[in-house]
């Protein structure tokens, strides 16, 4: 296989699909609900996956995508070449804000995180890592990260889980955003990895993220120094929604130890 075209082929296919994305503001967009009346999905997510998944299944038909509007593979392993795809990740601030969206691409061979990709689209920022060669923020190599006390941190969380929850008890949370530097919420998981990663955050945090939400910012993460894993500790498995930290390694564990306490 070679990787370094696949690399090529998939940083084009982002930016054509970002194209595309900013081109379809001038059309009618159809907004619908999902989930509940506060999970949005457009005609514009759909679309943008489609185009991803027809032209990779066309050109690496032995690949498998998991995209999140349901248009590709249901998987139940990571064997082989596993491409996870956010096509808009933050729709909500796609069809409220028209920015602070982004293209979440993770490219995983036999469960290990080969490539990962972040598209501001609106802002025209691309992150993207190859694992064991660094990553960048455009053409700018991103330092590894220096650890941060609590005291100095700024925490990525959404107010959300500052209140009583089904996932997390939340008394340990408020003394979490009494403790760090400040919170900050974008309301796109991908954007929020890019932040940690290229230190604008010191830490993210939710407890309900899907593969395609964190595969793409986990390579990255990865590659810097940052640390992701469940709220328990553990590797993702990425076969399902999961909890989920990724911040700088002592920050991790302090947050995990003392501050989350799973339902
Ligand atoms: P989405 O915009 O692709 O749905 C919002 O805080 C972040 O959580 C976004 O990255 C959003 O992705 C993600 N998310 C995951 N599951 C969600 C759900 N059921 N409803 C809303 N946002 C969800
Ligand atoms: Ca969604
Ligand atoms: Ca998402
Ligand atoms: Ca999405």
């Amino acid at each position: 296989m070679n990787w370094g075209a696949i690399d090529k082929y998939a940083k084009s296919l982002i930016k054509e699909a970002g194209h595309r994305i900013r081109v379809s503001f001038y059309t009618n967009i159809s907004v619908d609900t999902k989930a509940s009346a506060n999970d949005l999905v457009t005609n514009i997510d759909r679309e943008i996956e489609q185009f991803f998944i027809e032209r990779i299944t066309k050109d690496f038909p032995e690949h498998r995508i998991v995209g999140e509007e349901g248009f590709g593979d249901t998987i139940d392993s990571l064997d082989g070449v596993v491409w996870f795809l956010d096509p808009i990740d933050g729709t909500m601030n796609f069809v409220h804000q028209k920015r602070n969206f982004a293209i979440s691409l993770g490219i995983y061979v036999d469960g290990v995180g080969m490539f990962g990709y972040i598209y501001d689209v609106m802002r025209d920022d691309f992150y993207h890592a190859t694992r064991g060669e660094g990553a960048y923020f455009n053409d700018e190599r991103l330092p590894r990260l220096e650890n941060t006390p609590l005291s100095e941190a700024v925490i990525g969380i959404n107010a959300i889980w500052v209140t009583p929850n089904r996932y997390v008890e939340h008394e340990p949370l408020i003394e979490l955003v009494r403790s760090c530097r400040g919170t900050r919420s974008y309301g796109s998981a991908a954007i929020e990895l890019a932040y940690v990663s290229s230190g604008r955050m010191d830490a993210y945090m939710s407890m309900r993220l899907s593969p395609w939400d964190v595969a793409g910012g986990m390579v990255i993460a990865s590659e810097v120094g940052a640390v992701s894993s469940t709220m328990t500790g553990e590797p993702l498995s990425l076969l399902g929604q999961e909890t989920f930290i990724v911040a700088k390694p002592g920050l991790q564990q302090h947050i995990l130890k003392h501050h989350i306490r799973l339902k």
